[in-house]
């Protein structure tokens, strides 16, 4: 190779790192202000839990048979349809249950203990219902949106724990998601999971759209918000509403914001860190953690 060729290739390999880092914050910078935080939140979506290989929401992954999952997570879809919803949430469940932490869930169940030992608050605020940031050891998580673990009846309300898989004998080998009987559910209401106190149809205990939040749940999550020095955005497409709206808050309030998605661009120009990549690389990087 003469120097002339060699000269382009470097000019142009320059370009294409510079180009891969425009939005790629230094780690090192990051870490001095994290680590004297004394307040922090680390939000939480779908792609802190994709390397664990649960499918995200929007995008290729987020579809189910020939639905989108978020039109399958509304209390119209469960209306009309509750034995093709309990289907989906079968395999959702199905899933969950059998995915284990990755370490992008470790990296931040580990930054939480250094916290506590040093008197510092760390808290995740998640949007996701799959459980594994407490299986990966995390013990101060919101859960926003509810969980797989749960049920609640359709009937006199009550919420109950219930991780039976399948939950009911009916749902045994269902919720195939490429199945060819895509719309219709052959499995008659009274075969779905039954309320353990009043026998009547439960549902999955998680927040579909149009729905409201738990009372108690968006009132911890917003005093967090409110006292927060620092936030951590994981793996979220910051479209759901209220938790959109949180590191915006803190952002306004003067505050870092660090996001970490494998989107080329950050959220929001407000956000002071941008780390691209996959979480479970680039968040124990961030972070510091021996994992
Ligand atoms: C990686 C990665 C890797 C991939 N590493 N990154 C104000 C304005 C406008 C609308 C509203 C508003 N207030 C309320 C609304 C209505 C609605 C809403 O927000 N709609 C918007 C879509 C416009 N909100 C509600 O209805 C909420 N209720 C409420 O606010 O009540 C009061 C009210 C009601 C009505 C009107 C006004 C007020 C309830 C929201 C409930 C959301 N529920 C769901 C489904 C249930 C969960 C389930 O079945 O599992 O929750 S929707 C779905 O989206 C799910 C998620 O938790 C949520 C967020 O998605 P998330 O986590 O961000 O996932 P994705 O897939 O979108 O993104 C993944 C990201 O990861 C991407 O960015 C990837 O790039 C990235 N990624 N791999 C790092 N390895
Ligand atoms: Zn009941």
């Amino acid at each position: 190779m003469n120097r002339l060729t060699r000269g382009i290739l470097l000019k142009n390999l320059r370009a294409i790192t510079q180009e891969m880092s425009r939005f790629q914050s230094d780690y090192a910078s990051f870490k001095k202000i994290l680590d004297k935080a004394q307040n922090i939140i680390a939000l939480t979506g779908a792609g802190v839990s994709a390397e664990s290989g649960i499918p995200v929401f929007r995008g290729a992954g987020g579809w189910w048979r020939n639905h989108r999952a978020t039109e399958l997570a509304t209390p119209e879809a469960f209306q009309r349809n509750p034995a093709l919803v309990w289907e989906f949430y079968h395999y959702r469940r199905n899933i969950a249950f059998n995915s284990i932490p990755n370490n992008a869930h470790y990296a931040l169940a580990l930054y939480e203990e250094r916290c506590k030992q040093e008197g510092r608050q760390f808290h995740i605020i998640t949007q996701n219902v799959d459980g594994l940031h407490f299986r990966a050891g995390s013990k101060e998580v919101i859960e926003l949106h509810g969980s797989l673990t749960k049920v609640k009846c359709t009937k006199c309300k009550f919420i109950d724990v219930n991780i039976d898989n399948p939950i009911c004998e009916a749902l045994k080998d269902k919720g195939d998601p490429i199945a060819k009987d895509t719309n219709e559910s052959q499995i008659p209401i009274d075969e779905l999971p039954k309320c353990s106190k009043c026998g009547s149809l439960v549902r999955p205990y998680i927040v579909w759209f149009g729905e409201m939040l738990d009372p108690e749940t968006i009132e911890k999550a917003m005093s967090l918000v409110e006292t927060a020095d620092m936030c951590i955005v994981v793996g979220t497409s910051s479209v759901v509403y209220p938790a959109a709206m949180f590191a915006p808050t803190i952002a306004e309030r003067g505050k870092p914001v660090a996001e970490f998605n494998i989107n080329e661009e950050p959220a929001s120009d407000d956000f002071k860190f941008y780390f691209n990549g996959k979480c479970g690389i680039t968040l124990p990087k961030a972070l510091g953690v021996n994992l």
